[in-house]
């Protein structure tokens, strides 16, 4: 009895640390983006994510330079504050008027760092009331399992835990994309979707 006992805990104990590493999966994928130049920019992520989720305390920055809100898309989960920068000589004024999050910055310089948080799942679009060409999206999201395609669309999203899910895509075009996924602990799982309306 106490051996068998013994044998339990032993094996718990060297258990946890060896397999530590693999109690979770990844998801790798591409995403074909129709009739755009690019397949960047793509917001893939997942719901139905049991538990709640802390922001990240490492601020995001969206910084303005050439007139060019950097980055064009930021996923964040909600709650995040985001840090927004002017590095560019004139001044800028961003704005939402997104359901989301409505906000003003005002118009400021590169002098002025403001802050704004996101405390609402959703899409939050930013313009500037100064220059009518600049646009950036910020996708606030209920969990931190989410990616961003890079230009050839490739995404990765490591560290899920297993489970069944929805994964579902946001981009500034097109129509939400999404499907089942299951996510088998130390197994990556590939998937391939086309953007096309
Ligand atoms: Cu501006």
């Amino acid at each position: 009895m106490f051996k068998r006992l013994y044998c339990l805990i032993f094996s718990v104990l060297i258990a946890v640390p060896v397999f530590a590493g693999e109690n979770t999966g990844s998801i790798i994928g591409e995403v074909k983006v129709f009739r755009a130049r690019r397949s960047a920019d793509v917001v893939v992520y997942l719901t139905d994510v049991p538990g709640t989720f802390k922001p990240d305390q490492n601020h995001p920055t969206i910084d303005q330079k050439d007139l060019i809100f950097m980055p064009h898309v930021l996923p964040i989960v909600v709650g995040t504050t985001v840090d927004f920068a002017n590095n560019d000589n004139v001044k800028h004024n961003i704005y939402s008027s997104s359901k989301a999050k409505k906000f003003n910055l005002g118009t400021y310089g590169s002098d002025v760092l403001k802050q704004e948080t996101f405390d609402t799942e959703g899409e939050v679009a930013l313009a500037c009331n100064v220059h009518a060409e600049m646009s950036s999206y910020i996708v606030v999201l209920s969990n931190p399992y989410f990616a961003k395609t890079g230009n050839d669309g490739k995404f990765t999203i490591d560290n899920v835990p297993p489970g069944q899910y929805t994964l579902k895509t946001w981009h500034e075009r097109k129509r939400t994309y999404e499907q089942k996924i299951t996510v088998e602990a130390g197994k990556t799982t590939e998937i391939k979707i086309e953007l096309k309306r």
